[in-house]
């Protein structure tokens, strides 16, 4: 044999066992936040990756681009769907364009390590798998409620002639509640309550002091409805690309990170206090009508999505409802 064809042949066997020998090598997934960069949400997610990224050493690394100021909240969906990133940190209502059913996860009752036991992670995987072209990996938020805060006393849940801004999250009750409603993402909610644009705004029990809020927040209603919903998604195609012994990490670190969001209820008994002290006023309603109150959101918030999904919607009650 020639020298030349010796190493056309040498070549040839390079470029056909390189994926093999890629395949051993480190991946460095992109991940984005929906969420701002300073928040606790951001806080947790940094934790994330710096254990898994300690442990990952030469397998897998996650590299943080950033928040809304790397991507509008509600693209982050999208960019996770055809891949310009590989994991998003957001919540469903911030991709419902993509599909509906994504916004079925705030209804849930039962916590996400209760979901991945019950059969409900695998549905959620297939629906996420089918309509969204991602892999859900897990819920980096549980046991926080939504509430109402408002600029404007009302003495009950009648939102007629107020102006609250929502997401998806709070579209159908609050406009049940009479509300007329204005979608904004989160970076634009101080300046809207500032302009007078509107006289409210949903948000979980915490976090409202992260853009300062609390200094444009008079009321906040009681009770709190739905179990906020943050997860982490990735890219079905970058997950396909990893090795059984990248997932196995990667899977780990979700796990343990899922587990942690027992943290949430102390940092949640935290912000209500701070929320006290900041003279933010409670507004609560009588026992009947609270409960009416959250039997009206959860009745209404379950129809949506199974008007919007008569295939997934019942399923997903069946399995994330208590
Ligand atoms: O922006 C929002 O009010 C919203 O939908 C949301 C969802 C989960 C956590 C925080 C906010």
């Amino acid at each position: 044999m020639g020298s030349l064809r010796k190493a056309a042949l040498a070549a040839l066997a390079a470029v056909l066992l390189a994926p093999v020998a890629a395949g051993a090598q480190e991946i460095t997934l992109r991940v984005v936040s929906a969420f701002a960069e300073n928040t606790q949400y951001v806080k947790n997610l940094e934790g994330f990756i710096k254990n898994l990224n300690s442990e990952g050493k030469g397998s897998l690394q996650l590299n943080f681009i950033g928040g809304p100021k790397a991507m509008p909240p509600f693209e982050v969906g999208n960019a996770v769907r055809t891949g310009v990133v590989d994991i998003g940190m957001t919540t469903g209502a911030f991709y419902t364009n993509i599909m509906p059913e994504a916004d079925a996860l705030k209804l849930a009752q039962v916590s996400a390590p209760e979901q991945r036991r019950n059969g409900a992670y695998e549905l959620i995987n297939r629906i996420w798998n089918e309509k969204a072209n991602m892999v859900y990996l897990g819920r980096v938020i549980d046991f926080t409620p939504f509430h109402l805060y408002l600029t404007k006393k009302i003495d009950k849940p009648d939102l007629t002639g107020l102006k609250i801004r929502i997401t998806p999250v709070y579209r159908d009750f609050f406009q049940a509640l009479g509300a007329t409603v204005m979608q904004t993402a989160p970076g634009e909610v101080y300046t809207a309550l500032e302009r007078g644009v509107v006289d409210g705004y949903g948000w979980p029990i915490n976090g409202i002091f992260d853009a300062n809020w609390n200094e444009k927040t008079k009321y906040r209603v009681d009770p709190g409805f739905y179990n906020a919903e943050v997860s982490l998604i990735m890219n079905l195609d970058a997950w396909k690309k990893l090795s059984q012994a990248q997932r196995d990490l990667l899977m780990r670190h979700v796990v343990a990170h899922e587990a942690a969001n027992e943290s949430w209820k102390k940092i949640n008994d935290d912000d209500t206090r701070r929320q006290a002290q900041s003279g933010i006023q409670v507004i609560s309603f009588d026992a009947a009508t609270s409960k009416q109150y959250l039997d009206r959101a959860y009745s209404v918030g379950w129809e949506a999505i199974i008007k919007a999904s008569p295939q997934y919607g019942p399923q997903l009650r069946k399995l994330i409802s208590k």
